[in-house]
């Protein structure tokens, strides 16, 4: 069996590494343009030369998550997509959307300021029961995060295509729910896959639903959000602040204004990195498994985008 290895910003021998020692009977290389046809995939951001060039893989595993970019390509249609299904990656994001909502339900920014200008201050302590976060999406990452924020006995809603029962959130689900969704949330927290129905759906008509104060957390896609709307709405009052770490370019380019927004808070698309050693464990049981000619979980809903 052959593996071929194209991921972008990845330094690769590691990975070869530790893929020939998870699955010894196979040949693993790096992808170079005119390399023979190999069976499997392992991908991240690849060009669409590669798809162009391997045109007999029978599965593409993408080490990350999410798979939008990897979609927009023209793919082998016989190719099963394989995603990476948490790989460590949910405690991640629990921790990163916890500390952003804590952070700003508890003032600790305008503390550290003040304590930096050697002010010691009180702020009036805000209401737990006022501050509904309503998480869209949940999916692997989504319902952890909606669970950690339920154990801080934040109210928390949560809306995804699909009804979903989890305990400690209030199931929200279609289209026709997300207006009362937001309408019941002050801080959102964006984990949807980037699909066709998802791309700009932080705009102002829906950002404008959430509750006065409203604090946005993006950690899913930049094209997710309107940026414009979102800094008209911070303009206006009605949101309080946002803290992002994805974005329509990364990097960031140096001109954008949410480098330097007083009330947004940005991180370099680190919310939730892919685990190496994690990652390799999970896509040698996958592909093993596709061997056996079994189905695997983490399958891409090719026609859905996600
Ligand atoms: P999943 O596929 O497990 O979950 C997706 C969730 O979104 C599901 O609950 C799904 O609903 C819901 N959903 C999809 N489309 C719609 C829709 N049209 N309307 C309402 N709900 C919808 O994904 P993950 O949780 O694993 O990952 C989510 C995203 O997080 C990734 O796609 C990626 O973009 C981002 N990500 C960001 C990282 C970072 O470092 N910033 C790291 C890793 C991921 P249903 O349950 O009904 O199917
Ligand atoms: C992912 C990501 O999708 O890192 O895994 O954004």
């Amino acid at each position: 069996m052959n593996i071929t290895f194209c991921c972008t910003n990845t330094d690769p021998e590691p990975w070869l590494a530790g893929l020939r020692a998870a699955l010894p009977q196979a040949e693993v290389a790096v992808w170079q343009p005119g390399a023979t046809p190999a069976d499997y995939a392992v991908v991240w951001q690849p060009p669409q030369q590669f798809f162009d060039e391997q045109t007999q893989l029978k599965g593409i595993f993408n080490i990350g998550a999410g798979v939008d970019a990897l979609l927009s390509l023209r793919l082998p249609p016989q190719a099963v997509v394989v995603r990476l299904e948490d790989a460590g990656m949910a405690v991640q994001m629990a921790e990163y959307v916890c500390q952003a909502v804590i952070r700003h339900f508890r003032d600790l920014e305008a503390y550290a300021a003040d304590v930096r200008a050697g002010h010691w201050t009180y702020y009036e302590p805000r209401q737990r029961s006022d501050f509904a976060v309503g998480v869209m999406g949940l999916g692997v990452l989504g319902a952890r995060v909606a669970q950690a924020l339920a154990h801080f006995e934040f109210p928390v809603n949560g809306w995804s295509r699909t009804p979903k029962l989890l305990d400690g959130v209030r199931g929200f689900n279609g289209a026709a729910q997300l207006d009362a969704f937001l309408a019941s949330s002050r801080v959102l927290v964006n984990l949807l896959p980037l699909t066709p129905d998802t791309t700009n759906i932080l705009n102002r008509e829906r950002l404008s639903r959430l509750q006065p104060g409203g604090y946005v957390i993006n950690v899913a896609r930049g094209a997710h959000l309107v940026d414009e709307d979102l800094l008209a709405l911070l303009d206006s009052g009605h949101l309080a602040g946002a803290t992002l770490d994805v974005f329509r370019t990364e990097p960031l380019p140096p001109a954008h204004p949410f480098w330097r927004h007083p009330n947004i808070t940005i991180t370099p698309h680190t919310s939730a990195r892919t685990l190496r050693e994690t990652s390799i464990a999970q896509i040698a049981g996958k592909l093993a498994a596709l061997e056996r000619g079994e189905l695997v979980a983490g399958m891409v809903d090719v026609g859905l985008g996600y």
